[in-house]
């Protein structure tokens, strides 16, 4: 099973103006600011305990969060379960019967190997898995 959530994804138009609202509002500390190319997205990094924040500005309106904040506007994007053995339990979830969006693990942001369900197929929500392959 997950150990934690490792992260919340949150749609945002701009990181300049979220940024600066999580900090001086929530008095909490940006460690990271990682552009993901191969997901069209700038991304801003916040620690809560053992959960990030993970703020997400698109870089293009045709990829995934760019779709998302036309369609539905600013908001939760995803969550993300922190596993172990990402490659098995995406096999065992396929097996299962949901769909998934990757097949086997991929890179995502902070060196993570990330794989992700369908939201069709987890109520709505899309739903992430990530393993953390230093540990
Ligand atoms: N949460 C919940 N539902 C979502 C969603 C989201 N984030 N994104 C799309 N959907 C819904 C759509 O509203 C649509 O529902 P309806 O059919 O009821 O209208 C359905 O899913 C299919 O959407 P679509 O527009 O036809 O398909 P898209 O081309 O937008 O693809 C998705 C949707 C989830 C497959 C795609 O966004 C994807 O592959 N996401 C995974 C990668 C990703 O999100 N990367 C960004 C974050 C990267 C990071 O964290 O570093």
């Amino acid at each position: 099973k997950p150990t934690h959530i490792e992260h919340i994804g949150i749609a945002v138009k701009s990181l300049d103006e979220a940024v600066p609202f999580y900090e001086k509002v929530f008095g909490l500390e940006c460690y990271a600011v990682e552009e993901v190319a191969e997901q069209k997205v700038k991304t801003a990094f916040f620690m809560v305990g053992q959960t990030k924040i993970e703020l997400l500005e698109s870089t293009d309106p045709a990829g995934p969060v760019g779709k998302f904040i036309e369609k539905k506007g600013e908001g939760v994007h995803h969550v993300a379960f922190a596993v172990e053995n990402l490659a098995d339990k995406l096999v065992s979830i396929q097996d299962a019967g949901v769909a998934v969006i990757d097949k086997t693990p991929r890179k995502g942001a902070e060196g993570l190997n990330i794989g992700f369900l369908h939201p069709k197929s987890t109520f709505g929500v899309l739903t992430e898995l990530c393993e953390d392959p230093s540990k």
